[in-house]
């Protein structure tokens, strides 16, 4: 089949199952095109929530379809590539975590939202990496275990001092790789242009940025600068919301390496067969579901 007729196919299918589908910023073009909405993760399981749907097709990395069906436990969570993980959020188990509690047992964990469910249900707080800043300053805990990413970790007790952090080392590959000399060349390439960054960029990286924030937060600031080039430093599916949305600025990838092969492996063949097949589905255990779900609502007490 080709792709034109199998997304007729996935436009019938859609209606005929009730189902909404979502996109992370960092999916394929062709998927973020055919998605009902296009965000990071806390808004695609908000929206999840939020929607009347009975279906949500998930195009994105297994933690954040895990988080889609703790907001919207009553919904099928459609996951089209079972197998795309993130090696960052598989950087922490939640064994280790209680280690870690017991080492350090007047903190209060605070787990990104690129962990497991299981990880998430042995936390204290969940935050994304557009809050995290804010909710480490208004909690109440001074001393906090902060996982699994030591480049957001690093980056937020920069910003907070007056907080003791214990940073995990885990770290996102794609980010990760990112050196100083990569922004120093793409900087004398296009002197005029704007370096943004993703604060899963090393620290060395994120101190040479023009601005270092979220998928969500890049998005935002690009849409208000008056500005015309950008270096963006995150994954490379982000640029084409940026292009669409703002078609007479250029944007640049800051290094080639910025490309999360899990988020590629979503595919319209694959969200056509899941909406036939009405499979992989995933779900998270009430057990473990309602001890995530406490963690990230009590996120949203304090951002
Ligand atoms: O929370 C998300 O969606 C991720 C992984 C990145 C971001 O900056 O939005
Ligand atoms: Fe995980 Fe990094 Fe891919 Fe995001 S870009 S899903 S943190 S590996």
């Amino acid at each position: 089949m080709d792709l034109a007729s199998a997304v007729n196919e996935i436009n019938q299918l859609r209606h005929e199952r009730e189902a909404l589908i979502l996109a992370h910023n960092y999916q394929n073009d062709a998927i973020q095109d055919l998605a009902d909405q296009v965000g990071d993760s806390l808004a695609l399981s908000q929206a999840a929530a939020a929607s009347k749907a009975k279906v949500i097709v998930f195009c994105g990395v297994h933690f954040m379809a895990e988080s889609a069906s703790i907001l919207a436990p009553e919904k099928t969570i459609l996951f089209p590539a079972e197998n795309a993980g993130c090696p960052m959020a598989d950087m922490a188990d939640a064994e280790e975590v209680l280690k870690w509690r017991e080492r350090y047992p007047k903190a209060a964990v605070v787990a990104y939202v690129n962990t497991s469910a299981a990880v998430k249900a042995v936390s204290d707080y969940c935050c994304t990496s557009a809050n995290a800043i804010k909710l480490i300053k208004n909690i109440p805990e001074s001393e906090i275990i902060f996982l699994p990413d030591q480049n957001l970790g690093h980056f937020v007790a920069k910003q907070v001092p007056e907080k003791k952090i214990h940073l995990w080392p885990g770290y996102c590959v794609t980010h990760h790789q990112v050196e100083p000399k990569d922004v120093n060349l793409v900087k004398e390439l296009h002197p005029d242009a704007l370096v943004l960054v993703h604060p899963e960029c090393r620290p060395e990286v994120t101190a040479l940025a023009d601005f270092v924030g979220s998928t969500s937060q890049i998005i935002k600031y690009v849409k208000t600068s008056s500005n015309q080039k950008f270096i963006i430093g995150t994954e490379m599916g982000i640029i084409h919301g940026l292009q669409k949305e703002n078609p007479t600025k250029t944007f640049y990838l800051l290094n080639k390496g910025l490309v999360c092969p899990n988020m590629k492996q979503t595919t319209i063949p694959k969200v056509l067969k899941s909406l036939q097949t009405m499979q992989p589905v995933v779900s998270v255990p009430p057990e473990i579901r309602d001890k995530a779900a406490r963690a990230l609502n009590r996120m949203l007490e304090y951002v």
